[in-house]
This record gives structure tokens, C-alpha cells and sequence, in this order.
């Protein structure tokens, strides 16, 4: 069952798209969320400085719950620690940033739905584009609290159909029951081209076509299996969106066609500032019809990013939305049929006012003696410009809404921004190329994004930690809608060693997205790079003999409206081991994953709930399985090898390898398990 609680008048996001079955609360149970001093409420947290004193003002809404021993919080979608989110404090803001370590409480992503499992069951999701901040046992280990920082959001307040302690006769437990109403009110998720679930490779950047298809026959020429390559910024005319340097990319139409000839896709990169230039026309264009967010005077709003100064498509408008999709249209006549989209939380390297504002200090710091405080404050001033709080709080939408255009300052809605980004290029793909089937996915998203595109976990670094956060999230993402998802394999920053990319290659063989990327500046890490390309050519040749299982139960959690990704704890509920093991997951309905994540380890810990059989790969076609029961083991798992658990009655297809999707046949699979 799920209730709805609106809040004063809430901003329509679009995320909630079926209200079947959904009831409307009211009078009583309105006192869900109480109203808090937003200062006061916010302060025990760091507090927040906010730029103009009128916002201190702006009401917050608390809501708060004792947790009871047992329970586990799961969601909240892409972002840092557990898969039980029990003991920390997370924020829904999206934020363009590269160290994704413990201290942090958002990511990319804004994902406010979550599950609380215990005794009781219910799921929990608060639909406001703006600030939402989740205390999940951080100030008091068995308190829950969230504040949303504003007056007008809607709630939704799910329970199971079925009681806690039963598993229906289809197998459904309360967790499933929540999830599928939750999933089925947010519509449908994205299904991208078959060949997104072939190996892809990126690099930021490869500067020319030339390098570009040097990439592309070394992998050819090893026979390591590989479906695509990324276009990074570099390949735009001075980083302007839908331009094409045409020196280092010469006759672009015909070199996209030469990948094809050699199965290979391109996908080129869009970011969401719009470089100011005369003569460039899609600047030209957004400045004529007023399509570019506004600044408090009415101006188009500046900022710095890439290219030096732009403006932002009002992406929230229905016309500017329209008309910055249709920009996707000299890329598509080209021949790609896949992009992502970057740089839409939307970042920001410094907003043209900010920046004279810290100028104009930095004149006065120049005429004193920088001491321990006033040289921290110029640090400070000058580091805090990038991705600055106050600056999201300078401009403006003209956003259509259901009852026409509404102008609202973007803080209040910013977590929707790379959402509309995507979507209005998803939307204008239906009309440009209806018959084609393309492969989009975004940095920044909130949940309604994924009916139109997948999402990769951006800059993370090539640390063996971040080999399991991105298992971590997998569940996490999946409960929000988005299931064609991945992180970049071998890790973006830092450097990555050929054991590590091994490693990864392990666990991302099992991602939708495979996609190995890194860092300008950072070590080469494409596979042909390293010693022992011949393993890597036997993992990618797993991955492909893998996609029959992976398509088909990919598909299958979508049409249910379930998880791709199970944490052990959905399956056994009642087993406090499997609710507690945070590093195997079940991947489809038939296996379990155990992927090695630490340096130098010859293997590794195992739970197994249930009965069920090893699968231990030494390549696609070399294989051997062994009957395990129930319990605790150590097992080896080299690097060169991949190990899987199949359940007990479940049979998994491992198909025929193919160096590219278009070849696989699927009619061949061995069956294991
Ligand atoms: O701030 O386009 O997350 O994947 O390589 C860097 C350059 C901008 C951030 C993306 C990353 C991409 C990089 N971009």
C-alpha cells in the first residue's frame, strides 16, 4: 500500500508517473513530518552558511523514528559506505565530486527512496528536487531523521501487501513488496542497445581519430572482445557542445562509419554549459529565444567550466528542453548512436559575480600580512570557489509546470537538472531517430531519470576500496530505478596497476556497464597496456559468454520491477549472516557474485546462505563446478581466474564468446550449474 503526503505546494518533478493504488493521506496522519527551525535543525550537522539571511528563515520539515536493533536501512542510490546505510548521515544534493571517500554524504545522484527492514517494513520516499537531509543513526545511533529543507514536498509511504515475518508463495518477502509498488509508481526503467553490454573503453582523452582507432586495432588485433569507444571533451571544438574539432577528427561521418565497419561504437560526451562565442550557433540560438537560465537581473546567468565562460540550458523548460535536445541531431546524422552526458549536477568552476567577489579580496589580502587566520580565509575564498554553494543560489528557471511556467531559483530544484538534461535529449532521440535504439546514460540524476537513461558513478579512483563501493551500490541504485548503471573500471584518478584492473574486470564482467576509463594525466590502463593481455583477452571473452545470463535477467528485473542486484539479506531475511555480508550479491535469480577486492589476495571469505554450485572459469570455455552446502569457506580465486555461485535448481547459459555483440549466439550456451 502506499500513501501519499503533500506538503504545502509542492514543485512537480515528474519522477512519480502511476498513482495506481496510491492513497491520499490526511487530516491526523499529516503529523508525519513536524515543522523545525531549519538553523537549528541543520546546525548539529555543521550547520549551513547560507548567503542571503532570508533563507534562514525558510521553513524545514522533520520527520524522525527510533530504529530498533535489527533494523537495516537500505537505498538512497548512488552513494558512499553500505549497503545498510544504518550509521551514517547522507545529503540529496548533486555534487560534482572526485574524492569519493567516507566523509562525504552526496554524490552525483539525489535518490530519496529507502527501505527500513525489521520487524516492521516500509519504504520511504520524498519526492523534493532541493535539500533533503538523511540522519540515519549519525547523531543517535537508533534515531532516524530526515529534514527536508523545505515546506512543500510530497511524501510516499510504503508498506508491504504481505505481512513481515511470510514469504508469499511466489517468493515475494515485504522488501520485494515495497520495492515493486515503489518501482511501479516511477515507471518503467531504461533499456539501452544490446551492445552497451558489451566492453567499452575510455579515456579522457583521446585527442584525435587517429588515436582514437589505434585503440580500437590494438584490441582487435589481441582479439579482446570490444563494442565501444568514448569520445571525451576533446574531441569538441573547444569544448562546445555539438561541435566537432575538425582538424583532429577530419570527415567525422566517415570515421564514425569506419568504427562501425570494425564494430565498434562511438560515444562522444555532451556536457551542460553552453560556451559563450559569437558565431557559434547553438550559443547564438539559446541567447535569441531566451532558452538559458537567468541570473536575479534577468541576464544570462555566467559561469566558468570547460570551455571558459557559458550559460546553462534551462533544461526545466519544455521549449529550451526541446531545443537543446534537438542539438543531439548533428551527432546522430553522423552516425552515433550512443552519449553521455557530463557535468550536469550541474558543476560549476566559478560563477562570474563569485569570482569578482573573491578578486575584489584578494586585492585586500594582497596589502596584509597573511597570518594563520587570514591566509586560511584567502585559501579558503579561492579553493571554495569551484561547485559553490551560494552560486546555486543565483540563478534561475523558467520551469514548466503543470499549471504553466513557474520561475524558481535553481537551489530549490537542483537536483533535477542532469534528469531533464537526459531526458530531453531521450526525448528528442523519439523524434530524430525513432527507429534507433540509443545508448545514453548521465552523470547527475533523481529518480524519474531512469526511464530515460542509465547513470555511471563518475570520478572515482583506481583504490581497491572502490572496486566494493561500486558493488555496494549496485542494490542501492537498483531500488531507485536505475539498472543500466556501472563505475569506471580500474578506476578514474590515480593510477591503476594490472592486478587492480584485473580484479575490477572481475566484478564489472557482472555490471551492465563495462566501461574501463580514467583521468587525463593518470597511467594508461586500456587491457593491451599491461604484461598479461592474454588473461585480459580470457576475462573479456567471460564477459561476453556472460551476456545471455546478464541481457536476459537485466530484462527480467526491469519488466518486474525488481532488483537485478540482490544483497544476500533480501533473499534470507531472516539470516543474520547473509543480512550482514556486504561484499557477494545475488546477480539475477540464479547466481551469487564474490568478486575479490584486496590487493595481493589469493582469495577470498564466502557466505553461503544456501546450498549451491561453485562455477570456478579459467577462460569461456574452461571451466569447472563444484557442489558446496550451506556455510562459511575460504575460497581460492586467483587473478586470472573468475569464480560464481549458481543456486540449487537454477541453471545459468554461459554463451559462445564473440569479439563484439552483433556476433554473439545465443543458441549455443553450455548450461551450468
Ligand atoms: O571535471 O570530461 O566525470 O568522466 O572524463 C572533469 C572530462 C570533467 C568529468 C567526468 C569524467 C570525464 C571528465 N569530466
Amino acid at each position: 500500500m502506499i500513501k501519499r503526503y503533500v506538503y504545502g505546494k509542492p514543485f512537480e518533478t515528474y519522477s512519480v508517473v502511476c498513482l495506481d493504488g496510491v492513497t491520499e493521506a490526511a487530516g491526523e496522519e499529516r503529523s508525519l513530518f513536524a515543522k523545525v527551525d531549519m538553523e537549528k535543525a541543520l546546525e548539529p550537522y555543521g550547520g549551513i552558511t547560507w548567503d542571503r539571511p532570508e533563507d534562514a528563515a525558510m521553513g524545514a520539515m522533520q520527520y524522525t523514528r527510533t530504529m530498533e536493533s535489527e533494523d537495516v536501512v537500505y537505498g538512497l542510490g548512488e552513494n558512499v559506505r553500505g549497503i545498510n546505510k544504518r550509521g551514517w548521515i547522507y545529503e540529496s544534493k548533486c555534487s560534482d565530486d572526485p574524492n569519493h571517500n567516507e566523509s562525504k554524504r552526496s554524490l552525483y545522484g539525489a535518490h530519496n527512496f529507502m527501505i527500513v527492514a525489521g520487524k516492521e517494513c516500509f519504504g520511504i520516499y520524498i519526492d523534493y528536487p532541493g535539500r533533503v537531509i538523511f540522519d540515519i543513526g549519525y547523531l543517535d545511533k537508533n534515531e532516524l531523521a530526515i529534514t527536508v529543507c523545505s515546506e512543500n514536498y510530497t511524501v510516499y509511504i510504503i508498506t508491504p501487501d504481505i505481512t513481515p515475518d511470510v514469504t508469499s508463495a511466489d517468493g515475494i518477502s515485504p522488501l520485494y513488496s515495497i520495492l515493486r509498488q515503489f518501482r511501479h509508481m516511477i515507471g518503467r526503467s531504461y533499456v539501452p542497445p544490446k551492445w552497451a553490454f558489451g566492453y567499452q573503453q575510455c579515456r579522457w582523452s583521446y585527442k584525435t581519430a587517429a588515436e582514437v582507432e589505434e585503440v580500437a586495432d590494438n584490441y582487435r588485433s589481441r582479439h579482446i572482445p570490444i563494442d565501444a569507444i568514448y569520445l571525451d571533451i576533446d574531441y569538441m571544438k573547444d569544448y562546445k557542445d555539438f561541435t566537432v574539432d575538425k582538424e583532429a577528427f577530419p570527415d567525422f561521418p566517415d570515421f564514425v562509419k569506419r568504427m562501425k565497419d570494425k564494430h565498434i561504437h562511438l560515444v562522444p560526451i555532451i556536457d551542460a554549459g553552453v560556451k559563450i562565442e559569437e558565431g557559434y550557433s547553438t550559443y547564438e540560438e539559446g541567447v535569441e529565444k531566451g532558452y538559458f537560465c537567468k541570473d536575479a537581473k534577468g541576464r544570462d546567468f555566467v559561469v566558468g567550466v570547460w570551455p571558459g565562460r557559458v550559460h546553462f540550458p534551462d533544461v526545466l523548460n519544455r521549449q529550451a528542453a526541446d531545443w537543446f535536445g534537438h542539438g543531439y541531431k548533428v551527432l546522430l546524422d553522423a552516425g552515433i548512436d550512443g552519449f553521455w552526458n557530463d557535468m550536469n549536477e550541474p558543476a560549476i568552476f566559478y560563477s562570474e559575480e563569485h569570482l569578482k567577489e573573491v578578486f575584489e579580496q584578494i586585492d585586500e589580502y594582497k596589502k596584509a600580512n597573511l597570518d594563520i587566520q587570514t591566509f586560511f580565509e584567502f585559501k579558503d575564498k579561492v579553493d571554495g570557489l569551484a561547485n559553490n554553494l551560494g552560486d546555486y543560489e543565483r540563478f534561475y528557471h523558467r520551469a514548466t509546470q503543470p499549471e504553466g511556467e513557474v520561475v524558481i531559483r535553481h537551489d530549490h530544484v537542483h537536483n533535477l537538472f542532469g534528469y531533464n538534461m537526459t531526458k530531453a535529449a531521450s526525448d528528442a532521440f523519439k523524434e530524430l531517430a525513432p527507429d534507433k535504439d540509443i545508448l545514453i546514460f548521465s552523470r547527475a540524476s533523481y529518480i524519474g531519470m531512469h526511464r530515460y537513461g542509465g547513470i555511471w558513478t563518475g570520478d572515482n579512483h583506481s583504490w581497491w576500496s572502490h572496486i566494493l563501493m561500486t558493488l555496494k551500490m549496485l542494490p542501492s541504485l537498483n531500488m531507485c530505478g536505475f539498472m543500466y548503471v556501472g563505475s569506471d573500471m580500474g578506476g578514474f584518478n590515480d593510477n591503476a596497476t594490472e592486478e587492480l584492473v584485473m580484479r575490477w574486470a572481475a566484478l564489472s564482467m557482472f555490471v551492465p556497464l563495462m566501461r574501463n576509463h580514467a583521468a587525463a594525466g593518470t597511467r594508461y590502463q586500456e587491457l593491451y597496456r599491461f604484461t598479461d593481455t592474454d588473461t585480459f583477452r580470457k576475462l573479456i571473452e567471460i564477459r561476453y559468454a556472460l551476456i545471455p545470463y546478464l541481457w536476459q535477467e537485466y530484462n527480467k528485473a526491469v519488466d518486474s520491477e525488481t532488483l537485478m542486484y540482490k544483497p544476500l539479506g533480501w533473499e534470507h531475511p531472516g539470516d543474520r549472516h547473509a543480512v550482514a555480508t556486504e561484499d557477494q550479491l545475488y546477480v539475477g535469480d540464479s547466481m551469487m557474485i564474490c568478486p575479490v577486492y584486496e590487493q595481493n589476495a589469493i582469495g577470498r571469505h564466502v557466505y553461503l546462505p544456501e546450498p549451491m554450485t561453485m562455477v570456478r572459469l579459467k577462460s569461456a570455455t574452461d571451466y569447472e563446478q563444484e557442489k558446496y552446502a550451506a556455510g562459511h569457506y575460504y575460497i581460492d580465486i586467483p587473478a586470472e581466474q573468475v569464480v560464481f555461485f549458481i543456486r540449487d535448481g537454477h541453471k545459468v547459459p554461459l554463451g559462445k564468446s564473440a569479439e563484439y555483440t552483433d556476433a554473439l549466439d545465443d543458441s549455443d550456451a553450455v548450461w551450468l550449474g
